[in-house]
């Protein structure tokens, strides 16, 4: 850990239980798996054990402690749509923070589906927000005053950028996928419940995050365990789109400057100075395993243009001087050490992966084009 991040327990101080919804996916088990490995506190994980849902990370890391589940890890199985069900499960967790991570997070299952996204990002996070501010009512004035409900969301709200500039805090909401579209419709919602409501809220806009136990569904997993297994690698359009990569426990080292000292009411950009075309991980990938599997070398030759995205957004960078500034967060992973780390991950958590894409019945075929091929 570097020397200008706090520890998670100095973060958190007197904060005893944490809410995080969403723990059973990639980015909110990051969260779940630091909280319990670095502090004692109490963590109630609400999530609907969705296709993009495992414990298995959080099972781990319970076992290395020699901790018994259901007693510092409590999971809520509960879908974020059942309002009676979000309300009863807050009054059960009593928080005194909130780490709102559930969504519908696939851009490519928007297109295919976007009624889940709108139902579970939109009034999922509604339902949240009425729960926690009932809750906030009930607080003593002490516990009140520390309180935040903390939404992470992403770069994606901005829109799409050209070859120059990067988002930043001040710049104007313009979604273009169904995804994207039912994060900035929660961003408003959770902006709106702190401007009407005065309820005590933190924002963060993170770009693309990659490691360990991501659904083999986005981009990095599927490339390499394609490549893995000799199959045509897709690459959709030109392959030139870029996106801004962050390791996902940089990510985690955001949320929780963010959460425990952010300003109430204010949102802060969250990337790691990692833009790549899709090329060019695709291609770094490729290269990485030719040393894995000489045999098969060289995988670019996988490497497949496929039909492009509908609407894909051309380019996402992140301006991340505000949480720098204010709040001393810095990435630790640049994206060559963190891309061959997860690559050899993956590598080695291969059942893994079949086990989490039989329990989803998804075969690692393309999804989200809506019109034929
Ligand atoms: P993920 O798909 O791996 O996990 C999301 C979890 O939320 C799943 O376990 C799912 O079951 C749960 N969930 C979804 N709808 C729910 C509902 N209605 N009720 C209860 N639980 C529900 O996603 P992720 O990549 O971990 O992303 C987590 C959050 O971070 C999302 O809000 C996403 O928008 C945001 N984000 C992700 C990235 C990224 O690159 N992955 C980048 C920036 C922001
Ligand atoms: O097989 C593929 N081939 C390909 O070329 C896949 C799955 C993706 N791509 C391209 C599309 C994108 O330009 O790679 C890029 C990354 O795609 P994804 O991994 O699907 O991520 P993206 O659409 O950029 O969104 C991710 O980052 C922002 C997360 O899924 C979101 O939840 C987050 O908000």
């Amino acid at each position: 850990m570097s020397q200008t991040m706090p520890s998670t327990a100095d973060l958190l101080g007197n904060r005893r239980r944490i809410l995080v919804t969403g723990g059973a996916g990639f980015i909110g088990g990051a969260v779940v798996r630091r909280l319990l490995r670095d502090s004692d506190a109490t963590v109630f994980n609400l999530d609907k054990m969705g296709y993009a849902s495992d414990l298995t990370s959080i099972q781990e890391v319970l076992a290395e402690q020699g901790e018994a589940d259901g007693v510092r890890h409590r999971l809520q199985c509960v879908d974020l749509k059942d309002a009676e069900a979000v309300d009863a499960a807050v009054r059960e967790a009593n928080p005194d923070l909130v780490m709102h991570l559930a969504a519908e997070s696939h851009v490519d299952r928007s297109i295919s589906g976007p009624g889940e996204f709108i139902s579970s990002n939109i009034t999922g996070t509604y339902n949240l927000l009425q729960a926690v501010r009932s809750h906030v009512e009930r607080l003593s004035e002490a516990r009140a005053a520390a309180f935040r409900l903390h939404h992470i969301s992403t770069d994606e709200v901005f829109g799409s950028l050209g070859a120059e500039g990067r988002f930043s805090e001040t710049t104007p909401y313009d979604p273009r996928s169904p995804y994207s579209a039912s994060k900035a419709a929660s961003d408003h919602l959770v902006q709106a419940w702190h401007h009407t409501f005065g309820l005590p809220v933190v924002l963060t806009n993170c770009s693309n995050n990659y490691g360990p136990w991501q659904f083999p569904e986005k981009l990095i997993p599927v490339v390499t365990l394609k490549a893995a297994a000799g199959e045509p690698i897709p690459l959709y359009g030109d392959g030139l789109n870029v996106r801004d990569w962050l390791y996902v426990e940089d990510h985690v080292d955001a949320l929780l400057l963010a959460a425990c000292r952010g300003q109430s009411g204010r949102s802060y950009c969250v990337g790691g100075h990692g833009e790549k075309t899709n090329k060019e991980v695709v291609t770094t990938i490729c290269n990485q395993l030719d040393q894995h599997h000489p045999n098969n070398a060289p995988h670019a030759h996988l490497i497949t243009r496929v039909i492009d995205r509908p609407g894909h957004d051309r380019r996402y960078a992140i301006d991340p001087t505000r949480i720098t500034e204010e709040l001393g967060w810095q990435p630790r992973h640049n994206v060559e050490q963190g891309l061959a780390a997860t690559v050899a991950w993956y590598l080695q958590h291969q059942d893994w992966c079949s086990k989490v894409r039989d329990q989803a019945n998804y075969d690692g075929g393309r999804l989200g084009l809506n019109r034929p091929q």
